[in-house]
């Protein structure tokens, strides 16, 4: 089954949202194989955003993703690395959809909460970055009631 890699953000930690994130992947029917509160250092931000090393607000990104602790987490389900996108909402909160967790939570694109994988291949590159140690293997028992 697929998985994605999620991430709240200094700001959702601190502005006490993790539960409500939370609440809304497993509303919607995800399953939670992984959940760790961690601070990362500097190194460590920027491999997770390698990709965006070019861009000129990489350094302020990397500031804002080590100024405290974050939520790292592995979420499971069919189609869960779109699905879970569409949740989170575009990027910049100016553009985000209300019901998405930007559109109601979030105003600057440098204070957007949250973290989702954009692809199933970043996924797995995320996941084995965050997760080094095995994930908590458990299946949930309310799977037909989900799945057909
Ligand atoms: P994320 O990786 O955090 O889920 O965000 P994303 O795919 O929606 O956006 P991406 O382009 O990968 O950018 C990563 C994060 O960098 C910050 N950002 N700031 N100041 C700016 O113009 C700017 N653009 C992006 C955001 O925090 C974004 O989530």
């Amino acid at each position: 089954m697929e998985q994605t890699f999620i991430m709240i953000k200094p700001d959702g930690v601190q502005r006490g949202l993790v539960g409500e994130i939370i609440g809304r992947f497993e509303k919607k029917g995800f399953y939670l194989k992984g959940l760790k509160l961690i601070t990362v250092d500097q190194s460590f931000a920027e491999k997770h955003y390698a990709d965006l090393s070019a861009k000129p607000f990489f350094n302020g990104l990397v500031e804002y993703i080590i100024s405290g602790p974050v939520v790292a987490m592995i979420w499971e389900g069919k189609n869960v690395v779109t699905t879970g996108r569409k949740i989170i909402g575009a990027t910049n909160p100016a553009e985000s959809a209300p019901g998405t967790i930007r559109g109601d939570f979030a105003i600057d694109i440098g204070r957007n909460v949250i973290h989702g994988s954009d692809s199933v291949e970043s996924a797995r590159k995320e996941i084995a970055l965050w997760f080094p140690e095995s994930p908590v293997n458990w299946q949930s028992s309310v799977h037909p009631w989900i799945y057909e």
